[in-house]
């Protein structure tokens, strides 16, 4: 759609079966040529609409309709995915703050190329509470950091813990404990050519915060972009310049 008619915005949805399973393929050609769509996917970690079997994000070992002695089945990480695919733009939000999902859809409205924007998304019917351990209030400034450009990577209720590389693994501190400060903490940069650090962000959970916000946004000219190039270029001095002349080049036969 967006190759024969580039002036249009397209934005794709998909839950995590659709995204990661059914359509995989599709979804990781469209990010590795970075070709210019809106991705959302929306993470319930379940089939919801053909009523509760495991996903590719299911979490390993959980009980659903076709796992009924728990899943055998380890997990994708959308991100990490998105990341290894070369992908040039990814953000994570959650279904119950609206204005962070504003924020991450405008940035990857904005992004030319391809954008990926994982909605960690509740299912009440099938899945319900599968994201409560980082959305709850309770918990969410504690087991969830919001990146932003520029910034030092603080989270917690009054920003007092940080992110820090560890040797080269990313640790929680806390400013004000073992002479920690503000210096110590890394700065985020979302225009980070290189995936690793990326990577490594959209990978935490458990000890660490899950990773909000835009996480990754790199330029690099977009398929749909090249397309419009080379079509333009051959039409100016191609030898065929449009379907006609291909038609009548060579041999053709009536039957
Ligand atoms: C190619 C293909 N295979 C299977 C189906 C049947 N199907 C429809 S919805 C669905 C589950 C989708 O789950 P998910 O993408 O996680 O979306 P959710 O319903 O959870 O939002 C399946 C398997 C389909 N529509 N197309
Ligand atoms: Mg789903």
């Amino acid at each position: 759609m967006k190759l024969a008619n580039p002036e249009l915005s397209v934005w794709v949805s998909m839950g995590d079966g659709d995204s990661m399973a059914i359509g995989g393929n599709h979804l990781i050609h469209a990010v590795r040529r970075n070709q210019d769509l809106n991705v959302t996917i929306f993470n319930n970690e379940i089939y919801g609409l053909t009523k509760g079997q495991y996903s590719p994000t299911t979490k390993f070992g959980q009980v659903t309709k076709t796992s009924p002695f728990g899943t055998i089945d380890y997990p994708f990480n959308p991100g990490e995915l998105v990341m290894g695919a070369q992908g040039t733009f990814f953000a994570r939000t959650l279904d119950c703050v609206p204005q962070l999902t504003t924020e991450c859809m405008t940035h990857a409205a904005q992004h030319d190329g391809c954008s990926v924007v994982e909605v960690l998304q509740n299912c009440v019917i099938f899945n319900d509470k599968t994201h409560a351990a980082i959305t709850d209030r309770a918990v969410r400034d504690d087991r969830t950091i919001v990146l932003e450009h520029g910034k030092p990577m603080l989270f917690g209720k009054n920003k007092e813990k940080g992110l820090r590389f560890n040797g080269r693994l990313l640790e929680v501190v806390t400013l004000g404990q073992d002479g920690i400060t503000i210096d110590d903490i890394m700065v985020h940069h979302e225009d980070t050519e290189d995936t690793g650090i990326h990577m490594m962000l959209a990978h935490m959970g458990g000890d660490l915060p899950v990773a909000l916000g835009v996480i990754r946004n790199v330029k690099k000219v977009s398929y749909t972009q090249l397309y419009e190039e080379q079509m333009e270029e051959q039409m100016q001095s191609g030898k065929y310049k449009c379907m006609d002349d291909l038609l009548n080049s060579g041999d053709t036969w009536e039957v």
